[in-house]
């Protein structure tokens, strides 16, 4: 495509779907038909790809995710269809000015982190790694909120990313789906003495599709993401608008249209649970319906599922599709409940997220049983059999069965999705290697004890693509002009750099790119947000969700003691490293304790940043919203990444995995994938602190009492005292004293125990920044070694162990 063509398509698009000309246009209009145009180099390639997929009933991959936190999609379209520069030069001939329009775009935010990120990674390496394959969610109205701050504290305000409409979406109303809650189970027998369920729902709504392409990278393949949208069904309106009450009818509407209305937040409270269930089924129920109907509902072509389809389940949110699927096979097409688990069973494999028990969904029998009776019926009949075999196998281990049974008596009885998604799955993998193990030795012990092969693991990846190749356009053609551009697609071929760590012109160049990368993310914050940071300062670099298992609390009391100690007149500031220290965090709006850490950040960072005693060495920097659009800047500038979780929480990490790629130093636990960062880059290229996970286990066991070290640390505990003075809430002591209190006497992640360790790695770490060169050269490592993080590689181990689906190349 000629940039001539371009601009003409550019202009049609314009008048003819918009209608409006350049001089009338609005930025959105402009916007709007820039994607058009570049979505129309798409099509074709998406047409074809699921006419070849459909004619070789290749196996197909559907990932069920109740998240996608996709990111700006104009970027990443360009570079796939590889008309960024015929684009950039069409607006400029045109006079646009092609980054402000590429600004307007609104992320759609549809997920609340690492686990939403990581299934938009998955389907960019499925489509790049022409595997047949479809994602499958949710099209929620709203997003993760957009976060602000008043008076440092959070606020959340609704995102209403389709407030001007998406241009990426092919919506599909004629194609929905009806799904169908409530109401009562009736039984009978048949002929040949089988039990038929007959269920009567007392409501339903329909399931709009809406298609997105997933291109894939150095190919011609494109994908399809498919986002569920819930609409009030016409009769169900009709009925209500006949008997007049059109009050009652555009509430029956609203009921209904909830359902895709709010991404839920993690960890939030318990009321509108209901409505997280009701979003959990009913994308799960029209993604099998649509995919079922794909490979044909009689008895051969269901018997053919396991062949044609694998569902993977992206944590516990979707499991609900295993009882739907004995559902449909069982009381729809009459298959024999042996066959149709058999079915099941092939179908689905679950993919654990997380190793908090608290994190583990569990659904109250009354709550399940009252919005999906049969699916509870059919949960207690696979409980029963499940029982009835282990019974068998370790006969007169009664508090065995009690344990692994799919339902918890105790507090409240409730199904525990956990055990549904293992005993319904092949295979259940972990997200890195320490994780995996963990969740065999711990979580789950007593199925993998029962079922040894049915564990394994997949450590996650990002994509180059998204997190490298656009991100770090500096970088990007540094790399290309040292090995080549094949590393895009194949990111081992990164291994090639190493002997370049030893080049001191290239190391040089490395570090004037990323002096670039930090100048250019100065100026953004500048912008965004008002902020002002120094490109000369270590960037230190804290971005993921707040949680207190991560402990953006160590990050802090780290600042705070440094403060503490100048305040004291412990060192000269002047010889303070010049540091800012960048946080990025959502907390979720119920997670009170998260909010009072961000609260407090933010009132630490008031004050140091405005004390000249400090001369601006030492600062924090927390913008608002952080979101898949700021780290695309922010992870490129980064010196240090902080990944500090207590080690045994966090289940893999994946921000670890972008900052290593991009050449930041981690200094990190041996918690998730950090250990096996750390092994692939080296430990001499890693800063490593902290209790491990059995020394953790250990001292938890032993009574573990976090105002000890509070008594036995002064650095610590000046810290401690500063916050507790009111020194960050104008003198009001009682201001920060839950975050206070908590340390001192319910320290659940061990921050106070790891302090030291952790204060001791950042000072090696300051001297060993104190030597750019040395620094650089542990940071092109990095990079070098960090290939093995391509969510490619993930998505090929997904293939090797668990999907065996083959690429089905275009022509
Ligand atoms: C996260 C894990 O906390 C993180 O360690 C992991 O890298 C990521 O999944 C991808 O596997 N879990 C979540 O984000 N969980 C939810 C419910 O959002």
């Amino acid at each position: 495509m000629t940039v001539e063509t371009f601009s003409s398509d550019f202009i049609a698009r314009l008048r003819h779907s918009r209608g409006v000309d350049l001089e009338t246009a609005s930025q959105n209009d402009l916007y709007s038909a820039l994607a058009w145009t570049v979505r129309k180099n798409l099509i074709d390639r998406w047409l074809e790809t699921k006419k070849t997929q459909a004619a070789q009933k290749a196996k197909v991959v559907a990932y069920l995710s109740a998240e996608y936190l996709l990111g700006a999609q104009l970027n990443n379209m360009l570079l796939a269809s590889g008309l960024e520069q015929t684009a950039r030069d069409a607006m400029a001939s045109l006079g646009l000015d092609f980054d402000k329009l590429a600004s307007v775009e609104v992320e759609p935010g549809l997920g609340n982190g690492g686990l939403g990120r990581l299934a938009a990674c998955f389907v960019d390496s499925l489509a790049t790694l022409d595997i047949p394959a479809i994602g499958y969610g949710i099209r929620y109205q709203h997003g993760i909120f957009r976060q602000t701050f008043v008076d440092g504290r959070q606020a959340e305000q609704p995102d209403n990313w389709l407030e001007l409409g998406s241009p990426w979406e092919l919506p599909h109303p004629e194609a929905s789906v009806t799904v169908r809650f409530g109401g009562s189970v009736a039984h009978a027998t048949s002929a040949t003495g089988e039990d038929v369920a007959t269920w009567t729902p007392s409501w339903e709504v329909e399931a709009v599709p809406y298609n997105y392409l997933v291109p894939g990278y150095g190919t011609a393949n494109v994908n399809s993401l498919r986002l569920w949208s819930a609409r009030a069904t016409q009769s169900f309106d009709l009925q209500i608008f006949n008997s007049g009450d059109y009050e009652a009818a555009v509430r029956a509407q609203t009921f209904a249209e909830n359902i895709s209305q709010v991404l839920y937040p993690e960890d939030s409270t318990p009321q509108g649970k209901e409505l997280r269930l009701q979003q959990q089924y009913f994308f799960v129920a029209a993604s099998l319906r649509d995919m079922i109907e794909q490979v044909g509902t009689s008895l051969d072509a269901l018997r053919t599922l396991p062949e044609r389809v694998v569902f993977q389940l992206n944590d516990t949110h979707p499991v609900i599709a295993i009882p739907e699927l004995m559902r449909l096979l069982v009381d729809e097409y009459s298959v024999a409940w042996d066959e149709a688990w058999d079915i099941t069973r092939s179908v689905f494999n679950y993919t654990c997220h997380t190793l908090l028990p608290e994190a583990l969904e569990v659904w109250p029998v009354e709550l399940l049983g009252r919005l999906l009776p049969r699916h509870m019926e059919i949960i207690f009949r696979i409980n029963d059999d499940f029982i009835a075999e282990l019974r068998e196998q370790r006969p007169h281990d009664e508090l065995l069965v009690r344990r692994m049974s799919i339902i918890q008596e105790q507090p409240l009885r409730a199904v525990r999705m956990a055990h549904l998604a293992t005993i319904g799955s092949t295979k259940v993998n972990g997200v890195a290697a320490l994780h995996s193990e963990l969740l065999k030795d711990k979580v789950l012990v007593d199925f993998s004890n029962l079922w040894p092969g049915k564990f394994t693991n997949v450590t996650n990846g990002v994509t180059p693509r998204r997190f490298v190749k656009l991100a770090n356009p500096g970088l990007s053609s540094l790399i290309d002009e040292a090995i080549g551009t094949g590393w895009v697609k194949d990111l081992s071929e990164l291994r090639q750099l190493e002997p370049l760590a030893e080049d001191a012109e290239f190391r040089a160049r490395f570090r004037d790119v990323k002096y670039a990368n930090k100048v250019r993310f100065a100026k953004v914050l500048q912008e965004r947000d008002g902020i002002e940071v120094s490109p000369d300062a270590i960037f230190d670099v804290m971005v993921k969700r707040l949680h207190e298992y991560k402990r953006q609390m160590l990050k802090l009391l780290h600042v705070v003691s440094l403060y503490d100690r100048v305040l004291k007149g412990d060192f000269d500031p002047t010889t303070l490293t010049k540091r800012v220290v960048l946080f990025g965090a959502k907390a979720a709006p119920g997670y009170l304790m998260a909010k009072e850490i961000i609260a407090l950040i933010n009132a630490v960072g008031k004050t140091i940043n405005s004390d000249p005693r400090l001369d601006g060495r030492l600062r924090i920097a927390f913008p608002a919203n952080y979101n898949v659009t700021l780290a695309e800047k922010l992870i490129p500038a980064a010196d240090v990444s902080e990944q500090i979780s207590l080690a045994g929480k966090e289940a893999s990490g994946t921000g670890n995995m972008k900052f290593a790629l991009n050449g930041a130093l981690t200094i990190g636990t041996l918690d998730g994938a950090n250990v096996e960062i750390r092994e692939l880059v080296g430990e001499d290229n890693f800063f490593l602190f902290g209790l491990t996970e059995p020394e953790v286990e250990q001292l938890q066991s032993a009574g573990y009492q976090s105002a000890k070290y509070y008594e036995s640390n002064p650095a610590l505990r000046g810290a401690i005292d500063l916050i507790a003075s009111g020194a960050f809430s104008n003198g009001d002591r009682s201001a920060f004293e839950r975050v206070v209190s908590d340390l001192l006497w319910h320290d659940r992640f061990l921050v106070l125990a790891d302090f030291e360790s952790y204060i001791e790695a950042q000072s090696t770490l300051e001297s060993a920044y104190a030597d750019q060169d040395a620094w650089s050269r542990a940071a092109v490592l990095n990079v070098a070694r960090s290939g093995f993080f391509s969510s490619d590689r993930s998505i090929r181990d997904y293939l090797d162990r668990i999907w065996h689906a083959p690429a089905v190349p275009l022509r």
